[in-house]
């Protein structure tokens, strides 16, 4: 399987209580490449925009302010299966029913401040991408 790239975002929770590092090395554990990294403060517009597909769900408005309500690090990974190899050392949305091991298992609040997000295909991977990032911003 030829390597790919994924889109990753360490979300407010994490940042907050210092874990980029301590993220960002489970991430080059698991083999996958920080290929393009930037910390930012998404605006609230930004941030409805990103989680568009999840606007008619009960958790949006709370998503969104918790999103915007500190600094995130958004990452391009790059690897073997990155996107599926993202997923599986992020665990599942609620930490509680994360496996041991994984990001959320370890380092994540509640299953809101779960402390990463992962692009779910390769198809919406290319678009959050792209969303964030210009072509020469990621050098592989
Ligand atoms: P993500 O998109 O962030 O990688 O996480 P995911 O696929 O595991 O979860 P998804 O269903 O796409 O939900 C996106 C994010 O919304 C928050 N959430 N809150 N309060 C709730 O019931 C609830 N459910 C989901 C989480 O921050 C989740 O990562
Ligand atoms: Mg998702």
């Amino acid at each position: 399987m030829a390597a790919n790239r994924t889109f990753s975002i360490i979300k407010p929770d994490a940042t907050r209580r210092n874990l980029t590092g301590a993220v960002t090395k489970m991430l080059e554990e698991a083999g996958l490449r920080v290929v393009a990294s930037k910390r930012i403060h998404m605006s609230r517009e930004q941030a409805e925009e990103f989680y568009g597909v999840h606007r008619e769900r009960p958790f949006f408005n709370d998503l969104v302010t918790f999103m915007i309500s500190g600094p995130v690090v958004v990452q391009v990974l790059e690897g073997e299966n990155a996107v599926q190899r993202n997923r599986d050392i992020m665990g599942a949305t609620n930490p509680a029913n994360a496996d041991a091991g994984t990001i959320r298992k370890e380092l994540a609040e509640s299953i809101e401040a779960n402390s990463v997000h992962g692009s779910d295909s390769d198809e919406n991977a290319a678009t959050e991408i792209a969303f964030f990032f210009k072509p020469e911003e990621i050098v592989g």
